[in-house]
């Protein structure tokens, strides 16, 4: 029986491929026919080992046409050994990574089937939704063990079990183009020509779509023995690990159709990162290896991350890519006494990260890129990758405003303004971000949860107090401060503001307007936000129930650990 994809079959109009001589369209085309047209390409083909996606997008780049998802590899790169030690499900994992990350196909080394006939069939089902191209499998026994190791004292299939699961992946298989490449492991088992050629015969007849033909000498005897022998009816291919030094010309001349690169990804791999790994480990330091190594560009190339960008720019609402946040973290947190003796409190570490990093790490969530950070006490401990510092030097006898004031310059477009020493669950900042109103105030109203008063709080009373209840008319601020009867207070104000472009400029007319006064050095934002009302500027309260917190002492630092 001639084999499905014979070269004599292979006519078609298209141009060759110059590199592999295969159809020019090649990217167009799915995965299983690209692989067919590679078996039947006029030229020597050749595929290299991958173990990732990663890998894989790095064969594909350099211009192979195809790659080798090799169980070596993927077992080596996974840390554990080439004996089935993964399961097949978790090479499929692999190989589907591998898969998404490239658009040439993929020649998975699927053992020995990982069972029989009936493992095999799922096996191609599962392949074909992944897009894979081709299966390897290899004529030995399950659990099998690499090749290269005691390859004399392996037992090999029945000839008879191993054509039959080849016939049920080419029942199995719903692509026409789908490949099973037979291996033939019968010189690796101590086994003669005549034996591996009897094998050949009975596996083409079965449907393999190419054999490949193992070998682990040193050199290229037993696999140019073999395709003096073969007829050349269904494509060989061959695997030179350990017959590496002979020239591939020679292979080409024997009419060997594909070669495999088998292992030498994972290889190179694990000389790399043992040089770089010593290296930083004796130098205790990683200057000496930054120029040896990819730039973190390199990384972010391979990932395209810039298609996510454009994406973003795409898909992600506009106005909250543009916001900004204004953090006052100008205070020392007296209260906190020795640890906040040679650094802020927004410095304080927090379940092990500094308070002013979760809440930086938590704007980022919202997308909220663009961060300005007003520091006073102990500002040259205050840092941050990636955000704007302002300084207000005069921290020590002075108000809130007046750190705010230290950042007018930003106060512009859509801001959110957030003191230094809260944390609060992410859907509050998202919450805040979706609500209407030139200015919006975060009001906790569940304030009573929180005791006995600590500190300067700013309660809040609102035209209306925190319902379940939907309702369209917007909840305006009455008045705020530390001093409101108790019966009247509908929450406290967490400290946090959102205010649009128009409300910025609103807080920064307002700001002009009390930079007159003489006490201005001193106030607050309830100061502010009663100059606002009673100048007639309407305050929306966005109303949360707990899931926040602010550090004022030792206590309050406890909680938050736990937060
Ligand atoms: C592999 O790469 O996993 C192979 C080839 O099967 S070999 O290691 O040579 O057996
Ligand atoms: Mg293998």
């Amino acid at each position: 029986m001639a084999c499905s994809h014979d070269s004599r079959q292979a006519g078609s109009n298209q141009e060759l491929h110059p590199r592999c001589a295969v159809l020019t369209n090649f990217r167009d085309v799915n995965k299983t026919t690209q692989f067919k047209q590679l078996l039947r390409a006029r030229d020597l083909v050749f595929l290299m080992e991958a173990h990732n996606g990663l890998s894989a997008k790095i064969v594909e780049e350099a211009g192979f046409p195809g790659i080798w998802a090799s169980g070596l590899s993927i077992s080596a790169a996974l840390g554990v050994r080439d004996n089935n030690e993964a399961s097949w499900t978790q090479v499929l994992e692999v190989v589907e990574f591998m898969s998404d990350a490239t658009n040439i196909p993929i020649l998975l080394d699927g053992d020995t089937g990982y069972g029989n006939f009936n493992n095999m069939r799922r096996l191609v089902r599962k392949l074909e939704q992944r897009a894979i191209a081709a299966v390897c499998i290899e004529d030995k026994l399950f659990p099998k063990t690499n090749s290269f190791i005691q390859g004399e004292k392996q037992t090999l299939a029945d000839i008879n079990e191993f054509a039959g699961k080849i016939k049920a992946v080419k029942d199995a298989q719903t692509d026409p183009d789908f490949s099973v490449v037979a291996r033939l492991e019968g010189f690796i088992a101590g086994w003669n020509l005549e034996e591996v050629l009897r094998r050949a015969k009975a596996y083409q007849a079965a449907g393999a779509d190419a054999l490949l033909v193992h070998s682990k000498k040193r050199t290229p005897d037993e696999v140019l023995a073999f395709a003096a022998a073969w007829d050349g009816s269904c494509p060989v291919i061959i695997v030179p690990t350990t017959y590496y030094s002979t020239p591939v010309e020679t292979f080409e001349q024997a009419g060997i159709r594909m070669v495999i690169w088998a292992n030498h990804n994972v290889r190179s791999c694990i000389t790399a990162m043992q040089k770089t790994t010593r290296q930083i480990f004796r130098e205790r330091s990683v200057g000496n290896v930054e120029d040896q190594i990819a730039p973190m560009k390199e990384i972010f190339r391979l990932q395209n991350a810039d298609e996510l960008l454009l994406a973003e720019e795409r898909y992600l609402p506009k106005r909250v890519e543009s916001t900004r946040a204004i953090v006052l973290a100008a205070s020392r947190g007296g209260e906190l006494g020795e640890l906040t003796r040679a650094k802020p409190k927004a410095m304080v570490s927090v379940g092990g990260t500094p308070l002013l990093h979760r809440l930086v790490d938590q704007f980022r969530a919202a997308r909220i890129k663009d961060i300005i950070v007003v520091r006073g006490y102990g500002k040259q401990e205050v840092a941050a990758l990636g955000v704007h510092f302002v300084d207000n030097d005069e921290f020590e006898n002075t108000g809130e405003l007046l750190s705010l004031a230290k950042a007018l310059d930003f106060l512009e477009g859509e801001v959110v303004l957030s003191f230094g020493d809260i944390l609060f669950r992410k859907y509050i900042l998202q919450n805040l971000l979706l609500e209407e109103g030139d200015l919006v105030v975060t009001v906790d109203a569940a304030w009573q949860r929180r005791g006995q008063a600590k500190g300067y709080i700013d309660y809040v009373t609102a035209t209306r107090a925190y319902s379940l209840k939907y309702s369209e008319e917007a909840v305006l601020l009455g008045d705020m401060g530390p001093n409101l009867p108790s019966a009247k207070i509908h929450g406290e104000w967490i400290g946090l503001i959102k205010a649009t472009a128009r409300g910025s400029a609103i807080l920064r007319a307002a700001l002009d307007r009390l930079a007159a006064r003489p006490d201005f050095r001193r106030l607050r934002f309830d100061d502010l936000f009663k100059h606002l009302l009673e100048s007639g500027t309407g305050v929306h309260v966005h109303y949360i129930t707990g899931h926040w917190l602010d550090v004022d002492d030792l206590d309050d630092l406890a909680q938050a650990q736990a937060f």
